[in-house]
């Protein structure tokens, strides 16, 4: 059996308005951003295994500062701190505007610019995957990405997937990660992806663990 990191400790340590009241960038940092509603803050709760940590709500809208919480995974013995950033989501504009538009500018300007951001894990609804807007995110977020940083895709509400539709997902994004926060699945590979990219990949820490 391989290590799986795991989290052992969850602590929100700040709302910030902007990146200009935002932390110091002492540790690395994952940030979920995606349409409102479609679970950034669930998935945070699922990952720490806590069920109040970011605040969600059937309403969208509910997160409306950009939110620190310090996460300690443990590999073994060894503890390994990031940090995970909760954003507010981006509207459902139906009709074209520009993303910058429909995103606060103190949003740009925090996935632009903040130094300490190492993974990018952008969530979009399994029920709507061709969504427009979340493509447009996609190509967004691709045309300012750096060398040391990633991008992940990560569907949420595979639950409310019948079969057949979880088969027509897995055919046009066959690399896809799909999880369930109600039904706490898919989140051990959310776990591995957010640990490789930070601290590199888990084959090379398995000091002390055997086999
Ligand atoms: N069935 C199901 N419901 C989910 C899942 N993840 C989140 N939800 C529900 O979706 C709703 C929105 O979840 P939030 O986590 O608040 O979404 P958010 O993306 O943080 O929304 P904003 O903060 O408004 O941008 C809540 O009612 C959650 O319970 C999931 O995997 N399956
Ligand atoms: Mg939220």
């Amino acid at each position: 059996m391989s290590l799986q990191p795991r989290v052992v400790n969850a602590t929100f340590i700040k709302s910030a308005q902007s990146i200009a009241d935002s932390l110091e960038e002492s540790m690395s940092e994952v940030v979920f951003l995606g349409r409102s509603n479609v679970g950034k803050s669930s998935t945070i709760n699922a990952l720490a295994n806590r069920k109040n940590l970011a605040k969600s709500s059937a309403t969208p809208g509910k997160t409306q500062l950009i939110n620190f919480f310090d996460i300690e995974y443990r590999l073994g013995e060894e503890p390994y701190g990031v940090r995970y950033v909760d954003l507010p989501g981006f509207g459902y504009a139906k009709v074209s505007k520009s993303l910058k538009q429909i995103w606060q500018k103190n949003l740009v300007e925090y996935i632009e610019n903040r130094v300490a951001i190492r993974l990018f894990i952008h969530l979009r609804d399994a029920r709507h995957p061709h969504a427009k807007i979340d493509d447009e995110v996609a190509e967004y977020i691709d045309g300012f990405i750096r060398p040391d940083q990633r991008y992940l895709t990560v569907f949420t509400k595979i639950d409310k997937l019948g079969q057949k539709e979880r088969a027509a997902l897995k055919r046009d994004f066959p690399d896809a990660i799909t999880i369930s926060n109600a039904k706490r699945s898919g989140l051990e590979r959310v776990h591995r992806e957010i640990f490789e990219t930070i601290f590199g990949p888990i084959g090379d820490h398995s000091s002390g663990e055997g086999a």
